[in-house]
């Protein structure tokens, strides 16, 4: 069985992070390990959430996985909070590499324009300097625009996009993809580009009316999933956005839903019957 690490925070209500990358890659039928990086009581957009930071916590945990010779089929990131969480994860990274292992980056940090409560500038720099060594990263536009230290803009072009594709695979990963892409046709989706190819590629669908917090997390989750069982990057994206939207559309279909995540666990019958094709 595949085995992936992923490292993010714990928050105990909110839909987001480990209690979304836990059930969804155990759907996909790949065992998900993970390393805490912080406890919250809710994520951050909730008033007055508390944070137990566990950064001492990491060295020693990944030094006993290297004592017991325990590896990774791919090292999946998600929210990082502070500079030294970056800095253990880059000697993660490089301690568990291997030629055959794949290391995909989200650098949660911020949506809409704005830095979640908490980043920085300088913040999203260093994340930049991460994602150098990642395989995969996925970032929304205003993750792109900050780690590129480029202004944000709401509308753009298809050739604005594969501009800023380009200068993300130049900060050193192979492959970037950008998510929540929208050209104005109604339509919303991601697009790629692999760096050695030279290589584009797109999956969109139609736009729902509504953003929740934590698609991010199911996306890059089901993604990571479909990506260490086999499934080539174009496969994979079309079966992580497909899950991410109906994930979506189950949330709007029920009137009593929380504001704070989306019911993707309503959609994961779909994304098993998907992962099967
Ligand atoms: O969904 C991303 C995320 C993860 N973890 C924490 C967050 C957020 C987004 O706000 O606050 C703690």
């Amino acid at each position: 069985m595949q085995r992936i690490l992923t490292i993010q925070d714990i928050s105990c209500v909110g839909k987001c992070s480990l209690t979304v990358a836990l059930p969804i890659i155990s759907a996909c039928g790949v065992e998900c390990s993970v390393l805490p990086t912080a406890v919250l009581s809710t994520h951050t957009a909730f008033k007055g959430f508390t944070f137990r930071d566990l950064t001492c916590d990491i060295e020693s945990i990944y030094k006993h996985w290297l004592d017991q010779n325990i590896g990774f089929d791919a090292i999946y990131t998600g929210y990082l909070g502070s500079f030294e969480q970056l800095n253990l994860v880059d000697s993660i990274m490089q301690k568990f590499r291997t030629k055959d292992n794949f290391v995909l980056i989200d650098p949660v940090m911020g949506d809409n324009g704005k830095l979640y409560s908490g980043f920085d500038n300088k913040f999203a720099l260093a994340m930049a300097n991460l994602c150098k060594n990642a395989d995969i990263i996925v970032p929304n536009l205003t993750e792109a625009s900050y780690m590129l230290d480029i202004p944000y803009v709401e509308s753009y072009t298809l050739d604005y996009v594969k501009e800023i594709l380009v200068k993300l695979t130049d900060l050193g990963c192979k492959t970037a993809i950008l998510t929540g892409v929208s050209l104005g046709d109604g339509k919303l989706g991601v697009y790629g580009y692999n760096k050695a190819e030279n290589k584009y590629f797109s999956y969109f669908r139609e736009y729902l009316p509504k953003s929740f917090h934590g698609t991010g997390d199911v996306f890059a989750s089901s993604l990571c999933g479909a990506l260490s069982i086999g499934k080539d990057i174009e496969k994979a994206l079309k079966i992580a956005v497909d899950f991410t939207v109906e994930s979506i559309s189950s949330t709007l279909k029920n009137p009593n839903t929380n504001w704070y995540g989306v019911e993707f666990e309503k959609a994961l019958p779909k994304l098993i019957e998907s992962i099967k094709e």
